[in-house]
């Protein structure tokens, strides 16, 4: 086993290096983030391996304050007649009293560079450059280890990259990633690793692999997540409830039905977010779709149908499709003709058959309730704009995650997938029916085939 690759995250406080190491490792508790300055105070690491073998070691360091001072204390550290290289000088500021005391920070930061194959040096591209960051390039410099820029805050408005590129490249640094840990670019780990490779000859290899890994992780995330989408909507599809025909006892069911879909609906979210890395409180409170701090709270107002364009009107319940008597509409629900409905909406004979004959006896005097098309389509929305949030959000993150209208009219219109007609078909297809049987091949196969949909 080959010792992994180690790198030192440096630059000066507060321009997110935390944040960086957060967002390489996927670790949203990694160390502590803040606003404030000095936030960082003491060394930690963290490791990337595959397959068992660690490749790549991180380390976050405090952030650097006063480097025009250290710059100019190391200046003075040669002896009469002695001109010392910069890692000399480093060395004797190391063993100095200074670097336990004035330059503690500083100290801890040179070290871990010394140890380190390279450096990241994180840069807030919404400052201008100014000679306390040169100094603090010099300063980092005389370790003689290679530096990588990273300019941080670069989906800013205000940052200044063109300033940063020039600045560099007179300090002799050329090479350089552009890397918001906040919303980091799709290709933004693949840019980092490879300009490192180009640094470090002899950790191609390795950074390829971590690079194929995270590839082969991020499709498999990815098709987990459209799984989970999917059977979120083939459980709404297939939900189906028998209600006595009684006034009361149906707006309870409707409630009821109501709530759960809800519910089903935040289980997905959290599912989700588990699935992405995130907490589950990253997805709070915000504009529409996301209302009162929870996901689903305004699934069942039109007005939310309207703001994503989804289509409602005549035709979209189930039942009223299949031309069964539907005789009321319960915003986003479906309450109809018992086993009749039911039965002709998803195709008579299956949900004779499902039922059983005794039950659809039972029935009788029964009503149905089912949930609408056009709530469907909205989940299925909802589920994938969330999706889309999450791809791009870095782990560094802390705004909660703000979900935009899409543009595409995909979902909107149009039919719906097959999978879904037939899901409703089968009510023990649903988690939210009485006895389900999920495992089911059939159920499964519909899944599938949803999720290449979605
Ligand atoms: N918008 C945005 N905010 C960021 C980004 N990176 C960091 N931040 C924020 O900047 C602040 C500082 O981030 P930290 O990661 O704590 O910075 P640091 O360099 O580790 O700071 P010290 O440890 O104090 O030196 C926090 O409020 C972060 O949320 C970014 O790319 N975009
Ligand atoms: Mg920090």
């Amino acid at each position: 086993m080959t010792k992994p690759l180690t790198l030192a995250v440096v630059g000066h406080t507060n321009v997110g290096k935390t944040s960086l190491l957060r967002t390489l490792t996927r670790d949203v508790g990694f160390g502590e983030v803040s606003h404030r300055p000095s936030t960082t105070r003491h060394v930690e690491g963290a490791r990337l391996s595959v397959d068992g073998e660690p490749l790549l070691e991180l380390y976050d360091t405090p952030g650097l304050e006063d480097a025009i001072a250290l710059l100019d204390y190391l200046e003075r550290l040669d002896r009469p007649g002695e001109r010392l290289d910069g890692p000399a000088r480093v060395a004797r500021f190391l063993d100095g009293s200074e670097a336990r005391q004035r330059f503690e920070q500083e100290a801890k930061v040179l070290r871990q560079l010394l140890a380190s194959d390279a450096g990241l040096y994180v840069i807030d591209a919404r400052e201008p450059v100014l000679a306390k960051y040169r100094d603090e390039l010099s300063v980092l410099s005389s370790c003689g280890k290679p530096l990588l820029p990273v300019l941080n805050f670069v989906s800013s408005p205000q940052h200044r990259e063109p300033e940063w590129r020039d600045a560099l490249a007179r300090l002799g640094l050329h090479a350089l990633v552009r890397f918001d840990s906040v919303a980091p670019p799709e290709d933004g780990e693949r840019r980092l690793y490879e300009s490192l490779a180009l640094l470090l000859e002899h950790s191609r290899d390795a950074l390829q692999r971590l690079l194929n890994d995270q590839e082969a992780q991020r499709e498999a995330r990815k098709r987990s997540a459209l799984r989970l989408i999917a059977e979120l909507l083939i459980d709404c599809a297939a939900c189906r409830r028998s209600v006595a025909s009684e006034k009361t006892v149906e707006q309870q069911a409707i409630n009821q039905l109501r709530d759960a879909v809800r519910q089903r609906e935040q289980r997905c979210v959290e599912a989700l977010l588990k699935l992405y890395g995130f907490r589950s409180n990253d997805a709070a409170a915000s504009d529409l779709p996301l209302l009162d701090g929870r996901w689903g709270n305004d699934l069942f107002n039109p007005e939310t149908l309207k703001q994503l364009g989804v289509r409602v009107g005549s035709g979209v319940a189930a039942g009223a499709a299949a031309g069964a008597g539907v005789d009321l509409m319960v915003g986003g629900l479906t309450l109809g003709a018992a086993a009749l409905a039911g039965a002709i909406a998803g195709g008579a004979l299956q949900t004779a058959r499902s039922y059983g004959s005794r039950l659809l006896g039972k029935l009788k005097g029964q009503r149905e309730l089912t949930v609408d098309d056009s709530v469907l389509r909205l989940l299925a929305l909802r589920q994938r704009q969330l999706l889309h949030a999450l791809n791009a959000r870095g782990h560094a993150a802390v705004d909660s995650i703000k979900v935009a209208t899409p543009e595409d009219k995909t979902w909107r219109e149009g039919k719906l997938p097959e999978a879904l007609k037939k899901a409703r078909a089968y009510p023990q297809w649903s988690s939210l029916n009485p006895h389900p049987k999920l495992s089911q091949a059939e159920r499964q196969a519909q899944i599938e085939a949803l999720a290449e949909q979605i």
